[in-house]
């Protein structure tokens, strides 16, 4: 397995770091445009992997040249801009949209048949840019989101109550921003309705801090997320590479589900060796329906100036 992961910052690294140490690919390509930092990298990486005995796993860095990425299985696009404090977030849409489109047409020379995972934000309109943009089909995009905020989620319940994260199941759905749909009826602690265990006071307060929890992280260390999100990317990458047929969250483009076209959003996918194999559509109640219909509305209403 190939992996090849476009942007060499704090995401697009952790992921390469994550997937050569727990040695679930043996041959990662991490690129970057600028001129060392991605070789400089690798070679950190590498030196980890001697310290873990691991002499199966292959990790090459390169600056900007393409060609090494030649029959990825896989390309992670963690590649894009940060906003700064003077950008608007319709300047971020404009600056990261060319990157996508810079990035993809190198990638599409040398690799067209590969699945592309998605990390650039604001993230479900650069998963609607790449896949208007390369006109491939809708089943290689995936874009990692839903993962990342399930993770936030489940985490902040399970340090509530005090239960071991891996028995909670959960279900955040919607677009990667402050209108995402935490769902609390299709949460369970194995089986059992989180209801069961919470006030809904406290379910509230927690959907609250799922929602700002990116800029908690990002006023608290400076820097916005990267341990987790690299981690998210590499379980969809692992889910892929084993044919885990995982349902996850992930934004992918809608063609008639859940009542809409034309707009890529968080929704459970079933996942398998090939990408998207299917989208599970919920019966949403109508606030729920309301909810989402919002999201998908502010999506459109950005996508316009994708253009
Ligand atoms: C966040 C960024 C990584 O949610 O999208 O922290």
């Amino acid at each position: 397995m190939k992996v090849s992961i476009i942007g060499a910052g704090n995401v697009g690294s952790t992921c390469a770091n994550y997937l050569a140490c727990s040695g679930k690919v043996n041959h990662i390509i991490l690129i970057d445009k600028t001129e060392g930092h991605a070789e400089g990298k690798c070679m950190d990486i590498n030196q980890s992997l001697s310290i873990l005995k691991n002499n199966n796993t292959k990790v090459e860095g390169c600056t900007s040249n393409y060609k090494i990425i030649k029959n990825s299985d896989i390309i992670v696009i963690a590649a894009g801009a940060r906003r700064t404090a003077e950008m608007t977030r319709n300047d971020l849409l404009k600056i990261n949209s060319k990157i996508i489109e810079s990035t993809l047409s190198e990638c599409l020379k040398y690799s067209p048949q590969s699945i592309f995972i998605i990390a650039t934000n604001p993230l479900d309109n650069m998963v609607y840019k790449a896949l208007s943009f390369s006109k491939i089909s809708r089943n290689k995009i995936i874009g990692m989101a839903g993962v990342l905020d399930n993770a936030r989620y489940i985490t902040l319940i399970s340090e509530k109550l005090n239960i071991n994260p891996s028995n909670i199941n959960s279900l955040v759905i919607g677009s990667h921003n402050d209108n995402m749909l935490i769902l609390p009826r299709f949460t369970t602690i194995e089986g059992i309705p989180l209801s069961y265990f919470m006030k809904q006071k406290d379910i509230d307060d927690i959907i609250k801090q799922v929602k700002t929890i990116g800029k908690k992280i990002i006023n608290l260390s400076g820097r916005s997320a990267y341990y987790a999100p690299g981690v998210a990317i590499a379980k969809i990458v692992e889910s892929i590479n084993y044919n885990k047929k995982t349902i996850i969250t992930a934004s992918v483009m809608l063609n008639g589900e859940y009542g809409f076209k034309d707009c890529c959003i968080g929704v459970p996918i079933l996942l398998d060796k090939n990408g998207l194999n299917k989208i599970v559509e919920l019966d949403l109640n109508s606030e729920e329906k309301q909810s989402f219909k919002k999201c998908i509305e502010a999506i459109k209403e950005q996508n316009i100036h994708l253009k």
